[in-house]
């Protein structure tokens, strides 16, 4: 998988391609993450990449033709991406749209900065528009690294190990159970029994019923969002049952 990230700050992505997984599928080959600097396709001595806004206002806006440049450029060298612009406006990010990312050869990923890109640059030029959550930023160069992040881990071979990305968390639309490993004893507190008893149906029935528990008490959206199993339905029945003892005496 190809991203190019079309940024005025190209070096803050740099340092992110050097640790962990990432870094990994870099070397391997299973990706590649070409910066491009928008300002390399500004004009003048000055190369100035934004403008006043027409009709006034505070705050500046990203030039069309710097952006177009580096797009259509990208757009060259990398022909079957998906151009995608990172903005507060844009479609919430979650895994789903991770996946979708993942089928594709390529991603371009537009990050903008002060209050946003000139209208006609979207309009003709980018094929989707993300945002990662609504909280503000100060430009979309961090966005592009989670996409990159989340998006890689999803690419078969990078998480090279035992855990298949579509094990985990959303995966299955639960979270994940509680995870202990040694000593058995710490601070006081024990290990559950079951998990070193080396029954594993036992084992996966705890893990089960720790998943659905944490989900209820941490993330109940998501659990009111999946299509529940006869077995989860047990489970989460026999804790309704027990609360209520406890509630109702
Ligand atoms: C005053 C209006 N602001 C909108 C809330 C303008 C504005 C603020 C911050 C325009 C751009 C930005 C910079 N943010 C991003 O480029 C961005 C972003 C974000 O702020 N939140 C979540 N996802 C993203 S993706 C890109």
């Amino acid at each position: 998988m190809n991203f190019s990230v079309l940024t005025i700050f190209p070096e803050m992505v740099d340092p992110f391609l050097e640790y962990g997984i990432i870094r990994r599928a870099v070397e391997q080959q299973q990706i590649s993450v070409s910066s491009i600097n928008i300002r390399d396709y500004a004009e003048g001595r000055h190369r100035v990449t934004d403008d006043k806004p027409y009709g006034g206002g505070c705050g500046m806006v990203m030039k069309p033709e710097p952006l177009a440049g580096a797009i259509t450029h990208a757009q060259k060298q990398n022909p079957d991406a998906a151009t995608v612009l990172l903005t507060p406006q844009g479609k919430p990010f979650n895994q789903d749209l991770a996946r979708e990312l993942s089928a594709r050869s390529g991603a371009i990923l537009v990050c903008g900065r002060y209050e946003g890109v000139d209208e006609r640059v979207c309009h003709s030029l980018i094929d989707t528009e993300i945002s990662i959550g609504d909280y503000v930023l100060t430009g979309g160069e961090l966005a592009a690294m989670v996409i990159i992040d989340a998006v890689t881990r999803l690419i078969p071979g990078t998480l090279g190990g035992e855990d298949s990305a579509e094990k985990e968390s959303f995966e299955n639309g639960l979270l994940e159970h509680a995870h202990f490993t040694r000593p058995q004893t710490f601070n006081g507190q024990d290990v559950p029994e079951v998990l070193l008893s080396g029954n594993h149906g036992k084992i996966d029935s705890w893990r089960l019923e720790s998943s659905l528990m944490r989900t209820l008490l941490k993330r109940p959206d998501l659990l009111a969002a999946k299509a529940l199993s006869s077995r989860e339905k047990e489970i989460l029945k026999k804790w309704g049952r027990r609360i209520k003892e406890i509630t109702h005496g």
